[in-house]
């Protein structure tokens, strides 16, 4: 990617996506494509090839997604994986047909088997079953990682694939029903302190482990695997193995864990009560990300910071929620 190469963030308004935003910017690049979901829907395939035939973008980060928490994935099956296998064939075909010489696919560590060993290598991919609650999404993203090694092999693209590990920070969805545990954390315990409550109900047992990564640090990979040299990024392309590369923290806690950090943070000081009767999900999903890391890239924000961060810029958000409830 040279500074003025045309780049197309698909989805620059979600949680990944503008981070991907604001790390592009930090690295000096300045040519770029937005389009909002109501100015281009991905989901049409017509729409989006005549938005890449007009607008001809050299890179592609592929964010746009529809996203969300285990129930969200556990009630929505079909919304999950119907729109998923939509945009990204859309976008990845569209990116083929009109010469993108480097795509990035955005995935999710639910792509691996539930009960793989751990850390989980690129390697494991597809050698077990998938965890129930998020398999249509899980699938959908499996999906877009064959796509892009399909196209790398049939047409000699250069498509590649991140994972990311469970991924945190500002721009996050704060919707209780829909969002993933650490906003509904954040918001839970900071409307409990705002009211004076002295619990906080926590889904499932508590137990299971989860890793975690700071959206700036998530981005500055894939901005890392994007810049990276013909001969770098090559080695991440075979013919033999699917073009796709682990992006975690390195590090997992447990959801008690994590929901005594948030309270922390946040000076919350009343108890945390399980509720046995939501899912746990899978039981852990620590990611290996040697390969990444062999090429230069490491994380920067620990979790507790990035508690913080996120925190400060939910405040207003969640501030405003607040005095809408008060109503
Ligand atoms: O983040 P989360 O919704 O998704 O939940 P997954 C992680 C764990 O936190 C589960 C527990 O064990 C939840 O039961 N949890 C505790 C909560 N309290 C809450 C809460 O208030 N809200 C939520 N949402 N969880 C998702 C997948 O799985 O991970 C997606 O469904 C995607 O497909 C994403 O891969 C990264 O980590 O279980």
């Amino acid at each position: 990617m040279k500074k003025d190469s045309r780049i197309y963030v698909a989805g620059h308004l979600g949680l990944a996506g503008s981070a991907l935003v604001r790390s592009l910017e930090r690295c000096g690049f300045r040519n770029f494509l937005f389009r909002t979901q109501a100015e281009l829907d991905l989901k049409n395939a017509a729409a989006t090839d005549s938005f890449f035939a007009e607008q001809r973008p050299e890179h592609v980060f592929l964010a746009a997604a529809k996203v969300g928490g285990i129930h969200a994935n556990n009630t929505y099956p079909a919304d999950f994986i119907r729109n998923n296998l939509q945009i990204q064939t859309n976008v990845i075909d569209a990116a083929y047909r009109n010469g993108v010489k480097r795509l990035l696919f955005l995935g999710s560590s639910c792509i691996y088997p539930r009960d793989c060993p751990q850390p989980i290598r690129e390697e494991y991919l597809m050698t077990g079953p998938l965890e129930a609650t998020n398999r249509s999404y899980a699938l959908a993203k499996i999906a877009g990682i064959e796509m892009c090694w399909s196209y790398n092999r049939q047409y000699g693209t250069r498509y590649l694939a991140a994972m990311p590990t469970n991924m945190y920070g500002p721009g996050d969805n704060y919707n209780l029903e829909t969002s993933h545990v650490l906003p509904a954390l954040i918001r839970k315990v900071y409307e409990a302190h705002c009211a004076g409550r002295r619990e906080v109900v926590v889904w499932g047992t508590g137990a299971p482990l989860r890793e975690f990564l700071f959206s700036n640090d998530f981005a500055d990979a894939c901005v890392h695997l994007m810049m990276l040299d013909n001969q770098a990024y090559g080695t991440l392309l075979s013919e033999s193995f699917p073009p796709l590369i682990n992006v975690g923290y390195g590090s997992d806690v447990t959801i008690r864990e994590l929901a005594e950090t948030v309270c922390r943070v946040l000076g919350f000081e009343g108890s945390l009560v399980f509720d046995a009767s939501k899912p746990d999900g899978t039981p852990r999903k620590l990611m290996d990300s040697s390969r990444l890391r062999a090429l230069g890239w490491q994380p920067k924000i620990d979790l507790e910071t990035g508690i913080r961060l996120t925190f400060e810029a939910a405040k207003p958000i969640l501030d405003r929620n607040l005095v809408a409830a008060a109503r």
